[in-house]
């Protein structure tokens, strides 16, 4: 499994982490205040061991006010330009196609979109944009009033069937299934509850056949499970991190790169084939002992 971006293709076999740079000064964990925050943060990213960058330029907490297309582009262009020189995919978190467009102009080699491409022109900018890549996250309305619609039959078949539907768009509009990564939306119109039986039942949204990209990262769902505030969610976030890989989540987004890199090489060294362990055929290869 890989997922096709601009510039490259990313191998999926092994989970990534995707580092969260917000452009922002309202982003409900904290946001960069300059631009050379936000380019130190995504240099810190990269050495912690990202995989990707995601830079966004509007927050979209529950509330959060728009930012037009002009003060979103102020907002990340010397960010993106910086971020691109690092060596790692930078996605633009952006749902705005005249952002889209101006960022895949200058380089980016994805479009996160917590609105799915449903903004009128955005699919067509993603169909111009022969090989970048495009997440499709499920969201209800608009954040500003989105909670109001976090009422589901069966949250998990509602949110399958919506990102089924935005996926057969986007490939109806010409953009290839290999460049698409789907994401359930944890937190965007959803109830606690919501979000945790997304996470029980994970493995029926990774049967559409795409990857999953999925952000547990310090969200109210984790504060409501463990009462703590927004800042004090590390652990919490990890945990997430860690059983959204293991339910089959190809991509984490999160704030705290160092832990979730360190959480996801012991998940990754638990479920490798080790010499001696349950899967071995016998025989360990030279090199494959770890040391104690
Ligand atoms: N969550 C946030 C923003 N963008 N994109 C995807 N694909 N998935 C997510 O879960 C997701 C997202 C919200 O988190 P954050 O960026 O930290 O906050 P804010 O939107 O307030 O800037």
């Amino acid at each position: 499994m890989f997922w096709q971006l601009a510039r490259s293709r990313l191998d999926l076999r092994t989970p990534r982490v995707m580092g969260i740079v917000n452009c922002t000064p309202d982003s409900f964990s904290g946001g960069s205040g300059s631009s050379s925050d936000a380019v130190a943060l995504c240099e810190a990213h990269v050495a912690a061991g990202a995989d990707l960058l995601d830079l966004g330029a509007e927050s979209t907490r529950p509330g959060a006010p728009p930012v037009d297309e002009a003060d979103q582009w102020r907002r990340l262009e010397p960010v993106l330009r910086a971020a691109l020189a690092l060596g790692r995919p930078v996605s633009v978190d952006t749902s705005e196609p005249g952002v889209m467009q101006r960022a895949l102009e200058l380089g980016a080699d994805a479009v996160n979109d917590v609105r799915a491409l449903r903004r009128p022109g955005a699919l067509a900018v993603l169909a111009r944009h022969g090989a970048a890549g495009v997440c499709l996250m499920h969201m209800r309305g608009e954040p500003a009033t989105m909670q109001q619609q976090a009422r589901y039959g069966d949250v998990v078949a509602d949110v399958r069937d919506f990102l089924a539907a935005r996926m057969a768009e986007a490939v109806a509009a010409g953009i290839a299934p290999e460049r698409i990564v789907l994401d359930p939306g944890i937190g965007f119109a959803k109830a606690a509850d919501h979000s945790l039986a997304l996470l029980a039942r994970q493995a029926e949204l990774a049967a559409l056949g795409r990857p999953l990209l999925v952000g547990w990262s310090r969200k109210s769902a984790l504060g409501a499970v463990t009462g703590r505030a927004v800042r004090e969610r590390l652990a919490a976030s990890v945990a997430a991190a860690v059983l959204a890989v293991d339910r089959g989540a190809a991509i984490v987004r999160v704030h705290d790169v160092a832990a979730t890199v360190d959480a996801l090489r012991v998940w990754r060294a638990a479920t490798s084939p080790r010499p001696g362990g349950p899967q071995d055929a016998g025989g360990a290869a030279p090199g494959e002992t770890i040391p104690v």
